[in-house]
């Protein structure tokens, strides 16, 4: 649990548009997977450095340095959520241990279902994003994504899949499931780029 005196602070701005939420409630397309450890796995694919695809079992991604980041969430249909803290494995441990190609300029976040978002590598190797195990001291439930989710504290919140499985490193950028769907490529909730219509030359490939 964060000091209340700098959940105080994180609480003393709200982006554009965005309203805050008490409470935590559950936002997400399809129905909520279920868990079978057995056949759980996460997967490092795409262009990694060397060649090879990365995967660990829940036991071994579970053992993985604990990290823990106070960051809010903002999702695009307005409602914020302010000063949770997140514990899990920060996502730029998972890139020093199975590190991208050179060439690599983003990455997709794979979920169940085939559940997508993509990234710009800087945003997914920001100190704040994290795959996220726990929140304020609890394990994750399965509506807000247990056994992991991420949590990219800077972008609205579609860009943290839940239940998310994996990543792939990309060396061009491809839409994920919301972008392909009428969302901004880059989703910054400061700048409210919430539209795909919004999108300046540069800032997403092609619909
Ligand atoms: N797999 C998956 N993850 C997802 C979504 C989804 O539809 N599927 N929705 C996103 C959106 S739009 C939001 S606002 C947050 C909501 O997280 P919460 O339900 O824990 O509040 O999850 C994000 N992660
Ligand atoms: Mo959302």
């Amino acid at each position: 649990m964060g000091h209340p005196e700098s959940r105080e602070m994180e609480q003393s701005e709200l982006p554009p548009g965005q309203r805050l939420q008490r409470g935590w409630p559950v936002t997400h397309y399809g129905p909520v997977p279920k868990f079978r450890p057995e056949r759980w796995e996460f997967r490092v694919f795409g262009a990694t450095a060397d060649g090879d695809k990365h995967c660990w079992t829940h036991e071994e991604f579970a053992a993985l340095p604990y990290a823990t980041v106070v960051a809010d969430l903002h999702c695009v249909t307005k409602f914020s959520m302010l000063g949770a803290e997140w514990g899990g494995i920060p996502a730029r441990t998972l890139v020093d241990i199975a590190p991208p190609a050179n060439d690599v300029t983003h990455v997709m976040v794979w979920a169940e279902y085939g559940f997508s978002s993509n990234l710009r590598l800087d945003d997914f190797t920001d100190e704040k994003t994290i795959f996220a195990t726990h929140r304020d001291g609890e394990l994750l439930t399965a509506e807000h994504g247990f056994p992991l989710r991420l949590v990219v504290p800077h972008l609205y919140a579609w860009k943290g899949p839940k239940w998310v499985r994996g990543i792939e490193y990309m060396t061009a950028d491809r839409r994920g499931f919301w972008e392909e769907r009428g969302y901004h490529n880059i989703g910054d909730p400061w700048r409210e780029q919430r539209y795909s219509y919004q999108e300046e030359p540069g800032e997403g490939p092609e619909l």
